[in-house]
């Protein structure tokens, strides 16, 4: 996907003459200096000097933070408070995940400082990985404008009782129509909401061809379905989900409200009836066969914690034993792969690498996805694939960490 930031400007990108630097400032401590705490990353155009300030202890997944800026112009210095801040200053940010190209970009809001030349980006950044935050300054009397980006490296969500309270910036409420039964239309209606103004969300950016993914899963997630509920005019979603069985079962919407980059929300239906006995969540071996194809699993021993690793599935074809090569496109790419944590409560974020390298290797039936497993345990994935117009999902269980 090609971003295009504020086309009608002129851009001027930083030139092999004036090269982006990354250096720590130790100046005296002024008043424009940010407490201490902050590491601070600085890009340079000609005398304006833009630093981020990115925070010691970390940017965690799942909490609204403000991520400040300073502006600042090293040709006016004042001995005493150093370069003088820019005020006044037009600012856009997008952010992207370079290592999830295709995911739906944030556009977060930018609201300026009491200090003259500090500016905050309001931030949310929904799962671990590296985030590009490119920024486009508009900067009184300057006529064009400046454009840099920064890496942030972006930790994931903290246990719960280790950061202080968070509020996500949305929720999701899940509706059925009475108490669902086996085997019959359930009416799921999934209402998402800003968190602070209870609004109603109407408005969402496509993520793989859809408005809404919804992942059902059944408690000891040996159930699963990958459904599309539909928008109604007031803005939530409806899915008529027919369940196998009683018991509990959670629902996963991942969906990109406009602006704000994809969301997993999660929720949890009961529906009435015995719940049948859990099927233990036993590590699987590397290859599983569904309906004609065999997948083989590359990438998934040792995994680690916290960081974003490859997972490679090879695909054959169990009559001839050679490699396929018809997938077809599903949901704008060659395959989809979705994991969740034993306990229900993690999904692992990942997305097919849809680079050239990527897709070329995809007609060779070998499909790799950037994952990030944020925790030990025991996961079950499912990948999906097309094939002669049918939709064929693979599982597997893995364990991460030690976890057996
Ligand atoms: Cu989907």
């Amino acid at each position: 996907m090609t971003l295009l930031i504020i086309p009608t400007l002129a851009l001027v990108a930083f030139t092999a003459t004036s090269p982006l630097t990354t250096v720590r400032i130790s100046t005296p401590l002024t008043a424009a200096q940010p407490p201490a705490g902050f590491k601070l990353i600085e890009r340079k155009s000609g005398p304006i000097s833009i630093t981020l300030r990115v925070p010691d202890s970390g940017v965690f997944a799942g909490e609204a933070i403000d991520i400040e800026f300073r502006v600042t112009d090293s040709s006016k210095v004042d001995p005493v408070f150093g370069a003088t801040g820019i005020p006044r200053v037009v600012s856009k940010a997008v952010i992207t995940m370079p290592e999830m190209a295709g995911m739906p970009e944030q556009r977060p809001k930018i609201h300026t400082e009491g200090i003259p030349g500090d500016y905050g980006i309001e931030c949310f950044f929904p799962h671990g990985g590296e985030y590009k935050i490119a920024l486009t300054l508009q900067i009184p009397g300057i006529q064009e404008a400046v454009r840099t980006d920064f890496l942030v490296d972006v930790r994931d969500e903290a246990a719960p009782g280790t950061r202080k309270a968070v509020v996500k910036p949305y929720t999701l409420d899940v509706k059925a129509k009475g108490t669902p039964k086996p085997g019959e239309e359930s009416g799921l209606q999934f209402t998402i909401r800003e968190t602070k103004s209870k609004a109603i969300v109407k408005d969402f950016d496509i993520a793989h061809t859809k408005l809404a993914h919804l992942l059902i899963v059944s408690k000891d997630l040996s159930w699963f379905a990958h459904e599309h509920p539909v928008q109604q005019p007031d803005g939530s979603f409806t899915h008529n989900q027919i369940f196998p069985a009683g018991g509990q079962y959670y629902t996963f919407m991942d969906v990109a409200p406009r602006g704000a980059g994809s969301q997993i929300l999660m929720g949890s239906v009961k529906v009435a009836g015995t719940t049948p006995a859990a099927i233990p969540l036993v590590p699987s071996a590397t290859t599983n066969a569904v309906d004609g194809i065999k997948a083989s699993l590359k990438g998934t021993s040792n995994i680690p914690i916290g960081k974003s690793l490859p997972v490679t599935f090879q695909l054959t074809d169990t009559s001839t034993g050679d490699a396929i090569t018809d997938l077809e496109p599903y949901l704008g790419a060659f395959g989809h792969l979705m994991i969740i944590h034993a306990d229900g409560q993690t999904v692992v974020h990942s997305h097919p690498a849809e680079d050239e390298v990527g897709i070329a290797q995809s007609k060779r039936g070998i499909v790799t996805f950037n994952a990030r497993f944020p925790k030990a345990g025991i996961y079950k994935a499912w990948g999906q694939f097309q094939r002669g117009g049918k939709i064929v999902t693979i599982p597997f269980v893995i364990p991460v960490g030690g976890a057996k």
